[in-house]
Parts: C-alpha cells; sequence; structure tokens
C-alpha cells in the first residue's frame, strides 16, 4: 500500500507512534510518505520505501497568522496525487483531520481514504476547547476511519463528543528491541556517583503532566533514600519545578536534562520512572520504561490503568496523592526481591501485551479493512 502519514514533528507521543508505525510499515514493504512542517524527530537516518514531504507555509505581509492547515491540505493532495496514495493516516486530530476533509474534498473520488488516531489531548484537553469542539465532532465523524490508543479513550470520546460510529480500539506499542533495558549505553555512575537510587520523568513539561507532583514525590522519597531526580524533556512547567525543588532545598539532587533523543539508553539507568498526569489517554513513556524494565508509578487515571498493572510492574494512586506514590516508592526501592519482581514483569507485560508487531499489524489489518480488502 502507498500509505500517506500526517502527524506532529515533535517530541510527543503522537509523533512518535506515527513514526515508529510508519517505519515499521515500509520495512514490511510499504511506501510510507511523512508529510509535516518538520522530519519527525525518531525519523533518524535513511529508511528504504519512507519519503518525507514538507509542507511550506508562506508567510504573506497581509496574514496575521502563517495558515499551515491549508498548506498541508495542499500538499497532501500534492503527495496523494503523485504518489497515488490509498491511504491517509492522520495522528492526532487537530487540525489534520480536518486538512483531512478538505483534501478529501478537492480530490473527490481519487481521494486515498481517511483514518484517523485519536492519541488524546485532541479529545480530552484541546478538543473540548469551544472553538475546535464542532470541527473536531465533524472530522471525526467524517473520516472513513476512526482508531483510539486504550479503551478509555473510546469511551470519552464516544462520551464528550456524541460520536455513535465504530472507534477502533489499537493501543500503542512499543519496539521492544529497541527498548530492551541494556545498561551498554547507560551511564548511571553519571548520574548517581555514590549509587543514589534514579527516579526518571519524561514528557513536554505541560500541566497536564503535573509536574510539581514529581517534584514534591522526589522529595520525599530523597528523604528517605539517596536518591536523583533526572527530569527528560522541556515545556513550561520545567523551570517552575526545578524552582521549586530548589525552595525545598533538594535541587543538588536534580538533574534536568533537556530533550533527549536516544531514550533506550538513558531510560535503563532509572529505578524507578513517576507519572503522575491529571490526565493520560496512555501513557506511552510509561510503556517505554517498563519495556525497559522500569517499575512505573502512575496516577490511576484514564488509560494509564490499561498500561500498569496495580501491583505487578508498577503501583497507581489517585491523582494528587503525593504520599500514597512516595510511599509505594520508597517501598518498591527498599525491597530488592520485590523489586527484581517488578523489573521482570515490567518487561513481560511490555513484550507480551504492547510489542510493536503486534500493533503494527493491528493498524496493516484496519488499513485493508476501510480499504475494502479485509478477509
Ligand atoms: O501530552 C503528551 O504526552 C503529548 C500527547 C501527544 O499528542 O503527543 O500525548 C498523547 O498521545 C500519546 C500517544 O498516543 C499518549 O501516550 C499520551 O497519553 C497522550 N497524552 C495525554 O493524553 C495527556
Amino acid at each position: 500500500m502507498n500509505i500517506g502519514i500526517i502527524c506532529y514533528p515533535t517530541y510527543g507521543g503522537s509523533g512518535v507512534v506515527a513514526t515508529e508505525l510508519g517505519i515499521s510499515l515500509a520495512k514490511k514493504g510499504h511506501q510510507v510518505h511523512f508529510i509535516s512542517y518538520a522530519v519527525p524527530f525518531r525519523l533518524q537516518g535513511f529508511v528504504p520505501n519512507v519519503y518525507f514531504h514538507e509542507v511550506p507555509v508562506s508567510i504573506y505581509p497581509l496574514f496575521k497568522y502563517p495558515s499551515y492547515d491549508l498548506a498541508l491540505s495542499a500538499k497532501m493532495m500534492e503527495v496523494a496525487e503523485q504518489h497515488n496514495l490509498d491511504i491517509f493516516h492522520v495522528h492526532y486530530a487537530i487540525p489534520h483531520a480536518a486538512c483531512a476533509y478538505l483534501t478529501h474534498q478537492m480530490m473527490g473520488n481519487k481521494s486515498p481514504k481517511v483514518i484517523t488516531t485519536l492519541h488524546g489531548t485532541d479529545i480530552t484537553l484541546v478538543g473540548q476547547d469551544k472553538s475546535f469542539f464542532p470541527i473536531t465532532k465533524f472530522s471525526i465523524e467524517q473520516s472513513d476511519g476512526v482508531t483510539v490508543v486504550s479503551n478509555y479513550l473510546k469511551t470519552e470520546t464516544e462520551k464528550v463528543f456524541g460520536i455513535q460510529r465504530d472507534i477502533r480500539v489499537i493501543p500503542n506499542f512499543v519496539d521492544t528491541e529497541e527498548f530492551t533495558g541494556h545498561t551498554k549505553g547507560c551511564r548511571k555512575k553519571y548520574f548517581a556517583p555514590g549509587g543514589e537510587k534514579v527516579i526518571m520523568h519524561i514528557s513536554n513539561f505541560r500541566p497536564v503532566k503535573r509536574i510539581p507532583d514529581v517534584i514534591r514525590i522526589f522529595e520525599k522519597i530523597h528523604e528517605k533514600i539517596p536518591s536523583k531526580l533526572v527530569l527528560v524533556g522541556e515545556g513550561p512547567e520545567l523551570t517552575p519545578g526545578l524552582e521549586l525543588a530548589r525552595s525545598l532545598g533538594i535541587q543538588q539532587d536534580v538533574i534536568s536534562m533537556g530533550k533527549q533523543d536516544f531514550l533506550p539508553d538513558l531510560l535503563p539507568c532509572s529505578d524507578l520512572y513517576l507519572l503522575p498526569s491529571e490526565t493520560e489517554s496512555f501513557g506511552l513513556s510509561a510503556l517505554e520504561a517498563m519495556a525497559s524494565g522500569v517499575p512505573v508509578i502512575a496516577s490511576r487515571v484514564g488509560g494509564l490503568p490499561e498500561v500498569v498493572t496495580d501491583g505487578r510492574n508498577g503501583y497507581l494512586c489517585e491523582i494528587g496523592n503525593v504520599n500514597c506514590m512516595a510511599n509505594l516508592a520508597v517501598g518498591l526501592l527498599s525491597d530488592p526481591d520485590k523489586n527484581a519482581q517488578f523489573r521482570k514483569q515490567c518487561r513481560e507485560d511490555a513484550v507480551n501485551k504492547f510489542n510493536k508487531d503486534r500493533g503494527v499489524a493491528l493498524y496493516e489489518d484496519y488499513y485493508k479493512e476501510i480499504l475494502g480488502q479485509g478477509n
């Protein structure tokens, strides 16, 4: 199949899933065309059958804001005609699903089929903004196919947007041959020269990630166990978080790495992963930690209970319950046998339930179904 993949090229989970999916489909022989304003950050190096098409956004003095949506729709049409695309697979409804609808209208019956994958904040946060709600609902309903990354997100989409059409659940996946827990690239001594325990958090540091909770959980762990907190990523909540650490007198044990590309090398350096979010449709970073053999402590919210099994590969606490998360973290880090058991079960669950081959095959079968080629 000739597949167009439209996604955000930045460090968010939706772009990661779109890129890993595209690379895997290309390795299976499909022609994969990424269309975005920049090369997706996980698309590094030459991959046969993978092509990138940059969306040129013209800056015309009359326009206060560049019209990325219109430029994207035009580029999608150009690529579809030049490469005879069968599918547009758009990741994150806003504005990609609406752009796909516009392109579909321009191309008529020559248009590729449109599959929209909803990733989370397009439904739970941004999509519910009154300025986006009607067009989000419309473009979901107009898609030929719709998938979501968790059962939670399916229910939320149906409830909030009143969507009655079929919505297919295809969980996020992880490359368990890339995220293996190997420590060859690990520089734990760099983070913990005194053999301290390493706690990690990776995100876009937006308010939904509850960064103050990450800092306060670490503070309570730090009171009981020699430990370091490693923060990976950047965003508006990073500086306030570091200032909070300073006000608590623990800044010397908080390491901010900024954006990092090689998470498979970084994650195995940690002993525990924190994700105390306000909402998470899935929590891809938690799955990547699990694949690396790192137990997860997270909020019991959204799709996280579908990823983290409380008491088996990590723990779940109510949103904002810093004491619960800190106490469970101390208990796990202080019990070598339980820790080893959790680390083993993390890896097992990532491999058995969320491996890449399974996830990619589900998308491939769905493409065939939407194209009318399904068995
Ligand atoms: O908030 C983020 O982590 C970025 C956001 C995105 O769209 O990239 O992540 C969403 O999609 C990820 C991939 O499907 C999910 O793993 C995240 O849980 C989801 N974020 C939220 O729902 C807050």
